[in-house]
């Protein structure tokens, strides 16, 4: 099995409902390892350079309303195969259509305020890492 890394985010809906500990603790039991975590409030331009391959989608513009309506926790995980296994706990994207058990199943309110991001690909994850973080700013653990 490879050890990959992956991004994730801490959606503003579940920064203000006061569950970021409870989101880490399922990226922890499931083996997944935090090697790297900062809180931001996103700016416009930062939030539309992030999710630039959806600027064509009609969601676009409440997508970047919503990313930067507060503060987000973003974070590195590491472990075995992580993009999968973090699109995995996440849950689908419509909250509605979550398996049970999966983070967006019990904490997202709806398919804008779905809780979680987590890249999709290694490729994605590699260019996401490096869109919020320096070198210098990842602790590896493995
Ligand atoms: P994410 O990128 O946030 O991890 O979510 P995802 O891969 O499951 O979904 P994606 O297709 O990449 O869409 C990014 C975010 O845009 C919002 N969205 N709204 N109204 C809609 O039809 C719609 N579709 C997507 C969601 O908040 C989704 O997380
Ligand atoms: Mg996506």
């Amino acid at each position: 099995m490879a050890i990959e890394r992956t991004f994730s985010i801490v959606k503003p809906d579940a920064v203000a409902k006061n569950v970021i500990g409870k989101i880490y603790s399922r990226f922890e039991d499931a083996g997944l390892k935090i090697v790297a975590s900062k809180m931001l409030h996103l700016s416009q331009e930062k939030a539309e350079g992030f999710y630039a391959e959806h600027k064509e989608r009609p969601f676009f513009a409440d997508l970047v309303a919503f990313m930067t309506s507060g503060p987000v926790m973003v974070q590195v995980l590491e472990g075995e195969n992580a993009v999968l296994a973090n699109r995995e706990l996440m849950g689908a994207t419509n909250p509605k259509e979550a398996a049970e058990g999966t983070i967006r199943r019990d904490f997202a309110d709806s398919i804008d305020a779905n809780a979680v991001h987590g890249s999709d690909a290694l490729a994605s994850a590699e260019r996401e890492i490096a869109y919020f973080f320096s070198d210098d700013e990842i602790c590896p653990r493995s």
